[in-house]
């Protein structure tokens, strides 16, 4: 053995060794319980960034520490290689796409390798790869089949310049990244996956995922956003067809003052027929933004339709509105609106100039009260300041009717069941469920996706291309100018025959949403191989995941697909469980200081660490910061997640070149826990890397000499040695819940770091003294093998093990170390024994102390003189000077 550390020489021999043995690959023919550990696989964009490091890292920890348990354990790795990244680069650098991606790929997998991440490589996959999307096309055939699959249109972004259609991300401040043109929202027709038809499970089986972050599943839960009301028919006059509107507050329904429809509503085109303004209203609509944020700061807008709607119970006429704050796409795209008691429908009421009603109170007579005060005795309507209205709104269970003729009294529950029940009688209205999840579109009008398997025959109208066909391959000869659909433009790629007919028809040529792929590929891993199905058995042996490792900005889409395509493959047979992931560990971001200066156009300029000069007091804060290149001030702005904007991004592999791949994993998993996010400190890795190098040293030291010559002999340990023994259980203990439970792997480390120091500090060359430090140092090293794999192999085999620590035994607790043992310790005042002390070995200092003061023999000595000086040698004496 060497006596200094050398990361790189050892980790790569170690490296070479496992890919030999094959020790990472797993089969389904074992006897062991399966463990199935999974980090989402990352986008190929050139090479690892931190995210990526600690992402991997967490993974490959859980999933060592699970191996060592006895289980026997599946972590594969893959690429979520479609999407537009690539064709991006593909414009700017000429390359193909698919040049580009693969070549990514092989970067980062040797990245991977040599970060020493134990991968069944066996299982590895590329979702561009026709072996994997054919079987992507064969589900969404099936769907189809089933009606879960449909076509519609949908707006999407279009630049009238380019002639293509815009990804959200390529439209800037409303324009067009390429051409800077105003960009339009142009009505396509689309595919989407009826994801609506199973959002009641989707919601109710999340109270099956115990092992998923609270917050996490509130998040889901809001996405989906079920929501209990009713819907019910305001005939209009002179329109053929009644508006049916969709309400939560039934109760509120003798409050409505007008109608509201959205822009795209039949009756608002109607409208517009013969009115130019509204025409022109609904046309500027069409500009706006329908994120949900935008949809609640935006102005509230409206124009009168012109139509009188009657109210379904009072038969009262009310006036129908148009207003851009109703959306097409939920409920029915029309709303009873009732000022008196919503916000937005107050604001537009105010605003127009609408009539206001109240009909619902709470506390009423104080409530009115302060009312008045506020606005006044001759206040002719209730005109509720937000304040009031959030103070109705928020506790609407404790409302009650007023103004409501036969419904008076009534409170909320009974009051929407009453008012549903009428409605049902008088055949206006019926109860509601509904869902904010919308349908899922997975057309995307881009090249670099799997294509969407149909075609379309101008006698049989869609007709899906026949399994025997599958995969519809992605033509490689394409040309990428980002102005037209390369996939439509090509020469031949859209030409084919009718399936049906055999006549000439034209293929579809939008490509699947990428999130199609990354919602089953966990599931393909086990069945990767498989060129006869989807999935075979093997998914079910491996199924559900058991920890699932990603970034908490997935928690809701990724997340959500996944769960649903789960639950489509469970009724097409393929799998047997409902839920993709028993649990969920959700990363922390990896964030670091950034630094910049202003440029003579006022904006920022951003510059990494590296190119920086950073002077630091000795507590690690920035005294002073000057740019390397001239010396120049720069600014410190605030701590933030890495990335490229910011320019604070650390290069992994400047550091695993630096300090070794165990160095950087080490400091990963130590810096935080793994939930939380990580601050980068440069100054941390050099610990990282000074621990790595004196827990070395302390095997060299130990085996130099040879291995001890007997076995430990618990019969006759010292006391000191029993203490040594006592803390490394305890350490064990403590390490093996924060492994296996509290997944604290900084704490786990910190445990073992006190055992190193406690080690140098045990200088005990006896026969029992080696044995004891044999059997605490195979502990660390077993202890620390999930996070430094490399070192801990090495240090294994020296410590006189050949077998790969990969699947050794996680160390036993030892239950007869823990005991308390009592420890005698000697007494002396002024450097003369007067008496002997029995203390347990746990005791404190304070308590060593108070003991060796009350002690009667030791009192007859002091005289009830006053003590000058108490020393404390631990498990020893207690020395008192009088
Ligand atoms: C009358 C009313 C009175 C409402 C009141 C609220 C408060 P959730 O809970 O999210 O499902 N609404 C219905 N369809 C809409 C659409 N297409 N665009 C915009 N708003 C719409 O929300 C349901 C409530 O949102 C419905 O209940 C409706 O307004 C509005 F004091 O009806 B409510
Ligand atoms: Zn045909």
């Amino acid at each position: 053995m060497e006596e200094h550390y050398k990361p790189s020489a050892i980790e790569q021999k170690v490296q070479a060794d496992w890919e030999k043995s094959g020790v990472f690959t797993a089969s389904e023919d074992t006897g062991k319980e399966k463990y199935y550990c999974l980090s989402m696989f990352p986008y190929p964009s050139g090479k690892l960034h931190m995210g990526h490091v600690r992402n991997y890292t967490i993974g490959d920890v859980i999933s060592r520490f699970q191996r060592m348990q006895g289980k026997h354990v599946l972590q594969p790795m893959g690429w979520d290689a479609f999407g537009l990244p690539a064709e991006n680069a593909a414009m700017q650098n000429k390359v193909h796409p698919a040049d580009w991606t693969y070549s990514n790929i092989d970067y980062m997998r040797d990245q991977l390798k040599r970060l020493g991440f134990g991968y069944d490589w066996s299982r590895e996959l590329a979702t561009c790869d026709p072996s994997y999307y054919r079987w992507e096309q064969w589900f969404f055939l099936r769907l189809l089949e089933k009606g879960l699959v449909y076509k519609k249109t949908a707006p999407v972004n279009w630049c009238p310049h380019d002639q293509t259609v815009l990804a959200n991300e390529q439209v800037i401040d409303g324009c067009c990244w390429r051409c800077d043109t105003q960009v339009e929202k142009k009505e396509i027709s689309q595919w989407f996956l009826k994801i609506t038809a199973y959002a009641d499970e989707l919601l109710t089986s999340l109270d099956k995922l115990p092992g998923w972050p609270e917050q996490v599943r509130t998040m889901q839960a809001n996405w989906i956003g079920r929501s209990e009301g009713v819907e019910m028919d305001f005939a209009v006059d002179g329109f053929d067809a009644p508006i049916r509107i969709y309400t939560t507050r039934p109760d509120t329904v003798m409050g409505v003052t007008y109608v509201a429809v959205a822009a795209e509503h039949p009756l608002a085109l109607k409208a517009a027929e013969s009115n130019a303004d509204i025409a022109t209203f609904i046309e500027s609509c069409k500009l706006m933004e329908t994120s949900e944020a935008a949809m609640e700061t935006m102005e509230k807008r409206g124009i009168a339709s012109g139509y009188n709607a009657i109210h379904p119970l009072t038969g009262e006429s009310v006036p129908v509105w148009i207003a851009n704050f109703v959306l097409m796409s939920y409920g029915t795209g029309a709303v009873m609106s009732v000022p008196a008691h919503d916000q937005r429908d107050y604001e537009f009421a105010k605003k127009y100039g609408l009539p206001i009603k109240q009909v619902i109170t709470n506390g009423i007579s104080v409530l009115r009260q302060r009312q008045q005060d506020f606005l006044g005795p001759d206040y002719e309507y209730y005109d509720f300041s937000v304040e009031f209205w959030k103070a109705w709104y928020s506790d609407k269970q404790e409302t009650v009717c007023i103004n409501s003729g036969e419904f008076d009294g009534l409170n909320f529950k009974l009051a929407f069941d009453a008012i549903a029940a009428k409605l049902a009688g008088l055949g206006k209205g019926e109860r509601k469920t509904n869902f904010r999840l919308r349908d899922w579109g997975v057309s995307r009008q881009r090249y670099w996706g799997a294509p969407i398997p149909v075609i379309y025959c101008d006698d049989c109208g869609t007709v899906p291309v026949q399994d025997d066909q599958l995969p519809v391959t992605l033509p490689r000869d394409v040309v990428l100018d980002g102005s037209q659909s390369p996939l439509a433009a090509h020469p031949t790629f859209p030409h084919t025959t009718c399936p049906k007919c055999g006549k000439p028809a034209r293929r579809e040529t939008d490509t699947f949403d990428t999130f199609m792929e990354s919602s089953w590929y966990f599931a393909r891993y086990a069945s990767q191989d498989c060129d006869t199905a989807m999935l075979d058995q093997r998914a079910n042996y491996w199924l559900p995941v058991d920890h699932y490792i990603g970034g908490i900005e997935h928690a809701i889409l990724h997340l959500l697909y996944a769960r649903f395509f789960t639950k489509l493959m469970r009724d097409e047979g393929l799998v047997v469980c409902d839920e993709p992931f028993k649990n969920l560990l959700t990363q922390g971001m990896v964030i670091a200081e950034t630094f910049y200066q202003i440029d003579d156009h006022g904006h920022k300029r951003y510059f990494n660490l590296t190119q920086i000069d950073v002077e630091r007091d000795a507590k690690g804060k920035i005294i002073s910061a000057k740019l390397l290149e001239d010396g120049s001030p720069v600014t410190v702005g605030a701590v933030e997640k890495m990335s490229k904007s910011k320019n604070n991004g650390v290069d992994p592999q400047v550091l695993i070149d630096k300090y070794g791949a165990d160095t950087v994993r080490l400091y990963t998993m130590f810096t935080s826990p793994p939930d939380q996010s990580l601050e980068w400190n440069d100054a941390g890795v050099e610990g990282a890397f000074r621990f790595l190098k004196r827990l070395w040293r302390q095997v060299y030291l130990h085996v130099e000499v040879g291995l001890p010559e007997q076995t430990l002999d618990k019969a006759t340990l010292s006391d000191h040695q029993k203490v040594l023994r006592r803390q490394l259980h305890q350490a064990l203990q403590k390490v093996t819940d924060d492994m296996a439970r509290r997944h604290t792997f900084n704490t786990a480390i910190a445990a073992n770091m006190e055992l190193v120091n406690a080690l140098n500090k045990f200088d005990d060359d006896s026969a029992n003294g080696r044995a004891t430090r044999q059997e605490v140092l195979e502990a660390i090293v077993l202890m620390l093998a999930p996070i430094i794999p490399h070192a801990a192999q090495e240090l294994w085999n020296e410590l006189g093990h050949d077998d790969d620590i990969v699947v050794a035994a996680w160390p036993a607790i030892d239950e007869s170390a823990l005991q308390q043992d009592a420890i005698e310790m000697v007494v002396q005042v002024n450097g003369k024994l007067r008496g002997k002390l029995s203390v347990a070995a746990t005791a404190s200092k304070e308590q060593v102390e108070a003991l060796a003061l009350a002690d009667e023999n030791v009192q007859r000595y002091l005289e009830g003189k006053p003590v000058k000086k108490l020393i404390v040698v631990p498990q020893k004496l207690v020395n008192i000077v009088v």
